[in-house]
């Protein structure tokens, strides 16, 4: 049976790749953060017992600043493939902690592939690269569009990225990086723009709420569905080399549209209900991504299904449903 090693299980991606890598037979390790309270929530469904015989799901205490737990874990399970999603994600709270964001976004990366390297552990490696790398390199964007980053969460996946490729070609690792764009689900953090927008359709839609303040609404991006994502991240480790890839759908909406086409969706007229609020804007912005996707589909036989009128639907009818199921 195959081993995977994920940071960042808890997630949006990890939670669907841990459903992904059990669908097909692989034995999961993830790694999670000491928390007060749970953070699992994502993958509760996929848990069971520890004394279950057939167990496959095994979730281990580490954190991406703790660079000696991450050599003794990786040692004691010994896994084929180790996906590296953990970061702190979330790009305007790159401003404010620019530091915290430098240590765990960029050298979380340097330390994974360390504790790989000090092992001697024979794996393939996956990191989780950004589109937000491309930053004001104007569209579209593909594997060999330069890097002009905009926040320090973009600066930390541009030195990730390129820990990754040097660890290749110094240290012959199967190590990849897939660049990908914004993907979306019902599991996005709330924070998010897109999960932001129809968490408050379907809280106005109840009558729980009258209106939502968001910040730029110019901003476009390429915005596809996780789950279709991670299969992509899949399909990279099963490549016979290691490589870089762009994965998007290539298509283009602008946060106005998405608020749009998610009030419409529920029959609500959005500009009754959106507010500006410019804590939301930040220092320095990405305007427009769009992914040229054209290599994954090429070599990986890798294609976005789902765009985003369809995401739209998906995601409202969820926070919708959760709401109903609430009451
Ligand atoms: P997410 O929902 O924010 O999940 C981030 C994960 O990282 C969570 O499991 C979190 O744990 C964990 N984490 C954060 N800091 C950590 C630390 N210091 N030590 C250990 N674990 C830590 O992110 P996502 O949307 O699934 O994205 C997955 C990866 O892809 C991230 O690296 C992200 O930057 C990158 N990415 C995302 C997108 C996108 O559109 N979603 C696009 C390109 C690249 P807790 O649950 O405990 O917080
Ligand atoms: O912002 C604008 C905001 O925070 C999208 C991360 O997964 O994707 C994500 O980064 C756009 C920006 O995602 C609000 O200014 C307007 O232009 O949903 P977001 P992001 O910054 O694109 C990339 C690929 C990653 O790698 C990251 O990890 O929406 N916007 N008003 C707003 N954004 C937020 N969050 N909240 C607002 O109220």
């Amino acid at each position: 049976m195959k081993k995977a090693f994920v940071t960042g299980i808890t997630g949006q991606d990890g939670s669907y790749l841990a459903e992904l890598l059990l669908a097909k037979g692989y034995e999961v390790h993830g790694l999670i953060r000491r928390a007060s309270t749970f953070n699992t929530r994502r993958i509760d469904h996929l848990y069971t017992d520890p004394h279950e015989p057939d167990k496959r799901l095994f979730l281990h205490y580490g954190d991406l600043t703790d660079g000696s737990r991450l050599v003794t874990l990786l040692a004691a399970i010994q896994p084929e493939e180790v996906y590296h999603l953990a970061a702190q994600s979330h790009v305007r709270v790159s401003f404010d902690e620019p530091e915290y964001t430098g240590d765990t976004t960029g050298m979380g990366t340097t330390r994974l592939l360390e504790a790989i390297r000090m092992i001697g552990l024979n794996c393939r490696f996956y990191q989780a690269s950004s589109s937000e790398m491309f930053g004001a390199s104007p569209p579209p964007q593909n594997e060999l569009t330069p890097f002009y980053p905009r926040s320090p969460y973009g600066a930390a996946k541009v030195y990730g990225y390129w820990m990754t490729r040097n660890y290749r070609e110094a240290y012959d690792l199967f190590a990849v990086n897939g660049i990908l764009f914004n993907h979306e689900s019902p599991r996005r953090g709330e924070t998010f723009v897109t999960r932001k927008i129809t968490r408050a359709v379907a809280r106005i839609k109840l009558g729980l709420e009258k209106r939502v303040y968001l910040g730029n609404l110019d901003a476009r991006r390429d915005w596809g569905y996780a789950p279709e994502y991670v299969e992509g991240m899949w399909r990279m480790l099963q490549h016979h080399q290691p490589d870089d890839y762009v994965v998007a759908t290539g298509t283009s909406y602008s946060v106005r549209d998405f608020v749009s086409l998610a009030f419409q969706h529920a029959g609500l007229d959005w500009e009754e209900h959106v507010d500006y609020d410019q804590r939301y804007e930040r220092p320095t912005e990405v305007d427009s991504l769009v992914g040229d996707a054209s290599k994954a589909q090429v070599e990986l036989g890798w294609k976005a299904e789902v765009h985003v009128p369809d995401l739209v639907r998906i995601m409202v009818d969820a926070d919708l449903a959760a709401l109903t199921e609430e009451d």
